[in-house]
């Protein structure tokens, strides 16, 4: 008999660790346990949606026809860990093999390839073939490259999927539209909703397992509505595709006050749990172009972030870790302030990103990256600090997704690994892209003093501290030459208003 043990981001029937699994003899194992739930505090409605959806994973198991092992979080015996549970099932069942796809997160591969031994059963570590590159592919293209550009790879990619392709040349004659895209939203602009999912009975006793014992993990558990099964994530997929896909381009930069949804998918937590698989986002996204149902800017834009940014970032991970985890080029050393947690700051912006993240555990990317990752890589904070707000705040985080994107593209902590320049920006940016600043305390067109966006003078602060190592960088020299051409007058009084700044909000003041 052979255990097949399945993850709580491993949930699809070709997950490779099911392959061969022998109905009339195997049992299938999955556990849920304290320790994947607390090794950073989840957000209550992450944690509502991984235990929903492994439950329904297993019931939709064991109606094909399998023998599932399932612990419950809040089993009697019921050991907190991974490993622990396997032991338990090791000698309670007695299998001849132990059988699991390799663990996406490098902090669990570890342990999983300490099992054969602590447990004296043979284990099967098989390769994750849900992911379109594979390790070796992704180091066989980045050896011998000074740098791992993610356009370069994505090409690859295309070419090697045959994607968006017109023989051996992108459809359309370009390999990237985003000169079409990064619109800000005009005021009239109309939302179609994200897809909802009341939840069933399932979905309704781990919302009270989880109020009962994560009530003081990071964000709220009113309103859950996301979908918790492959069938109702490919509805969400197929929503997206006819409903926003048209216009994902186009609006795939800007931010709005109160629409947190966009014309963005909002399908990485399915992605990511394995509800949905790339390719079929793909597929779906390409059939609709060649049907006509949506324009090439907005069909390139969407599959590049499948096919290039996330299998790049999931590269970049295993090809670098463990050291990445580490990286820290810029010697950041802040806090995270509060109200990366309580949403009380003045800064309309980042008020606005925090408390849509505690509600959804959702935010878009570019609220991530240019909002909240902008004053984090501004204000120098910790990547170990930021890295650890950004695993557990959002629903499809998990740590291969999230270093990349926080200690790569924000934090610039991994020297230029990942991204060519750090995307560093003044309240100018976040102006042009949102309407946050119309209903904020500060005034973006302001430089200095007490009413000026803070993101103004800690933008050129921020050159200032780092000019020694970013002022070598060909991409910045055009804003370094406005710097050097700045007078001193001028650059005191960024350095006082940035000091006088960080040293209230340092003191927990409400800034
Ligand atoms: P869409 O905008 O509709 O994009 C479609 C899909 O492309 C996403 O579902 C996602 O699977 C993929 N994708 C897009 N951008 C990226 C990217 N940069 N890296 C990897 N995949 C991408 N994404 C995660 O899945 N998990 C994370 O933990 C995560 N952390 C992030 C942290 C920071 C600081 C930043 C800047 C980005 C992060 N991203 C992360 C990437 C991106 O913000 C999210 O994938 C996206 O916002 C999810 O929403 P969506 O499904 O509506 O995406
Ligand atoms: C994220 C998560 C959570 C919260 N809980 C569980 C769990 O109880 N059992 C489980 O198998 N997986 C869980 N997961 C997903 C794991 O953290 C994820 O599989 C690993 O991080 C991958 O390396
Ligand atoms: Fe954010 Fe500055 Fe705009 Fe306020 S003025 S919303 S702090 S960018």
């Amino acid at each position: 008999m052979n255990l097949h043990l399945v993850l709580g981001d491993q949930l699809n029937p070709i997950i490779s660790s099911l392959e061969g699994a022998d109905q009339s003899q195997d049992l299938i194992m999955m556990c849920e346990v304290l320790e994947e739930a607390t090794y950073v505090k989840h957000h209550q409605k992450k944690l509502v949606f991984i235990f929903s959806a492994m439950r329904h994973f297993a019931a939709e198991l064991r109606e094909a026809g399998f023998q599932v092992h399932y612990v419950m979080l809040d089993d009697a015996n019921n050991s907190g860990t991974i490993g622990g549970e396997l032991k338990r099932a090791v000698e309670q069942f007695q299998p001849n093999n132990i059988i699991v796809t390799e663990a996406s997160e490098y902090r669990v591969l570890q342990a999983m390839k300490s099992w054969q031994a602590n447990l004296g059963v043979p284990v099967d570590i098989r390769p994750d073939t849900r992911f379109l590159c594979s390790h070796q592919g992704f180091a066989k293209w980045a050896d011998g490259r000074k740098q791992m550009r993610m356009e370069y790879f994505y090409r690859e990619m295309r070419k090697t999927y045959s994607i968006l392709m017109d023989g051996d040349l992108p459809i359309g004659g370009d390999w990237n539209y985003d000169a079409d895209n990064r619109k800000p939203a005009p005021s009239s602009l109309s939302v179609p909703p994200t897809y909802h999912q009341a939840p069933d009975a399932i979905t309704k006793a781990v919302i009270e397992l989880v109020r009962a014992r994560f009530s003081h993990h990071f964000g709220t558990l009113d309103g859950f509505h996301y979908g918790v099964n492959r069938t109702q994530a490919l509805l969400a997929l197929k929503q997206f595709i006819e409903t926003r896909l048209p216009l994902f381009g186009d609006y795939q930069d800007a931010m709005v006050q109160g629409e947190p949804w966009l014309f963005h998918s909002h399908i990485s937590l399915y992605l990511n749990s394995g509800l949905l698989l790339p390719m079929e986002c793909v597929q779906l996204a390409e059939q609709a172009y060649h049907q006509q149902l949506a324009p090439l800017n907005a069909v390139e834009g969407f599959i590049r972030q499948i096919v290039g940014w996330r299998e790049y970032v999931r590269g970049v991970y295993w090809h670098s870790m463990p050291d990445y985890a580490k990286a820290n080029a810029l010697d950041a050393q802040r806090q995270l302030p509060d109200f990366y947690w309580t949403a009380e700051t003045n800064m309309n912006c980042i008020k606005q990103c925090v408390t849509e993240t505690q509600q959804h555990a959702y935010a878009h990317h570019i609220q991530r990256l240019m909002v909240l990752g902008n004053f984090a890589l501004l204000t120098a904070m910790h990547p170990n600090e930021v890295n650890t707000w950004y695993l557990l705040v959002y629903a499809d985080a998990y740590e291969w997704v999230e270093l990349p994107n926080v200690s790569g593209m924000v934090l610039f902590a991994d020297g230029g690994q990942l991204g060519s320049k750090p995307y560093a920006a003044s309240g100018t940016y976040i102006n042009k892209m949102s309407n946050y600043c119309k209903r904020c305390h500060y005034d973006v067109k302001a430089k200095h003093g007490e009413s000026a966006c803070p993101f103004n003078y800690l933008y050129w602060d921020f050159l200032i501290r780092n000019q020694d190592l970013l002022a070598r960088n060909p991409r910045m020299a055009m804003i370094y030459n406005t710097l050097n051409k700045m007078d001193d007058a001028k650059k005191k009084m960024i350095l006082d208003d940035s000091k006088h700044f960080l040293t209230r909000m340092d003191a927990g003041e409400k800034v």
